[in-house]
């Protein structure tokens, strides 16, 4: 079990973020953080509040599956109000921020695999899950929850061994939450600054993509597709040609890439 501390304090000590992180929010074991700072938003918390967890009970993943947080990982929620035209852009944003801070705290070669996962070597190290309350052209508030695989045995999670991975079990050694945490944090806060001042995330993200050029298998709600995934359009759905020739536009999907 990792030794390192988190706590409000330790993650926020001369963080120097401007709106990401100035409040963090710790709790050593939750449901879901994604809940919580969604409750946390609908009482006005100030934007770029976090919610921390120690361990989720109730972890969430899309579409009601279960996202496994047991002690050891990271699980964390940043509330924010953007424009509704930011939306889109904010899972790149913070798949970006997770991929740099893993290159920041290991020599690990994360990619990130459309529309929500960062993937270690094939496997998921990595998921968001983004939950909003629009209305209108309003956004009531956007939650941005990130769960890392940081310091997880898969050996004691059989069911996730074929397809997950953490950072200890890549690296062999424990990793420091602390480290990592903060420095998600600070990446965070740089590109929704970026993404403020009108720098899209969008050309690093599509770049970063592993899913380009790759024969797909694309499930959306009860429809399955299957092709070459050709490239993503800048509001992040997944162009998709198919066997016909097709070019296919895809929202939001669970993809299996293709040997
Ligand atoms: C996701 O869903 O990948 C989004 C996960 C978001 C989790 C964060 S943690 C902080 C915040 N609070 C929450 O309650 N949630 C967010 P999806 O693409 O649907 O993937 C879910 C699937 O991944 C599950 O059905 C499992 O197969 C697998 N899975 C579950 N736990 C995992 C883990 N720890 N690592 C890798 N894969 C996992």
């Amino acid at each position: 079990m990792s030794k390192d501390i988190l706590s409000a304090a330790s993650v926020t000590k001369n963080l120097g973020v401007r709106l990401i992180g100035r409040r963090v929010i710790y709790y050593p074991s939750v449901t879901s953080t994604n809940e919580l700072a969604k409750q946390e938003a609908r009482k006005g918390a100030v934007e770029g509040t976090v919610v921390i967890a120690g361990e989720q009970t109730v972890g969430k993943g899309r579409l009601s599956r279960n996202w496994l947080t047991p002690k050891g990982n990271i699980a964390l929620s940043i509330i924010l109000y953007p424009d509704l035209t930011h939306l889109h852009f904010l899972i790149m944003v913070a798949s970006l921020a997770v991929v740099h801070s893993i290159e920041a705290v290991s020599n690990l070669k994360p990619e990130i695999k459309w529309p929500n996962d960062v993937l270690i070597n094939g496997r998921k190290v990595c998921g968001i899950l983004i939950e909003s309350d629009v209305q209108g052209n309003r956004v009531n508030y956007a939650v941005i929850g990130i769960g890392i695989n940081a310091n997880l045995r898969l050996a004691d999670f059989p069911e996730l061994q074929p397809i997950a991975t953490s950072l200890s079990d890549e690296l062999g050694r424990e990793v420091s939450r602390l480290n990592l945490v903060r420095r998600l944090l600070v990446e965070m806060d740089r590109l929704y600054s970026d993404l403020q001042a009108g720098k899209s995330p969008y050309d690093e993200w599509r770049d970063r993509l592993v899913t380009l050029g790759k024969r797909v298998r694309v499930k959306a709600g009860e429809t399955v597709y299957e092709g070459i995934a050709e490239s993503v359009a800048e509001d992040g759905s997944l162009m998709l040609r198919d066997a016909k020739s097709s070019l296919i536009k895809i929202l939001a999907g669970d993809v299996t890439l293709r040997e």
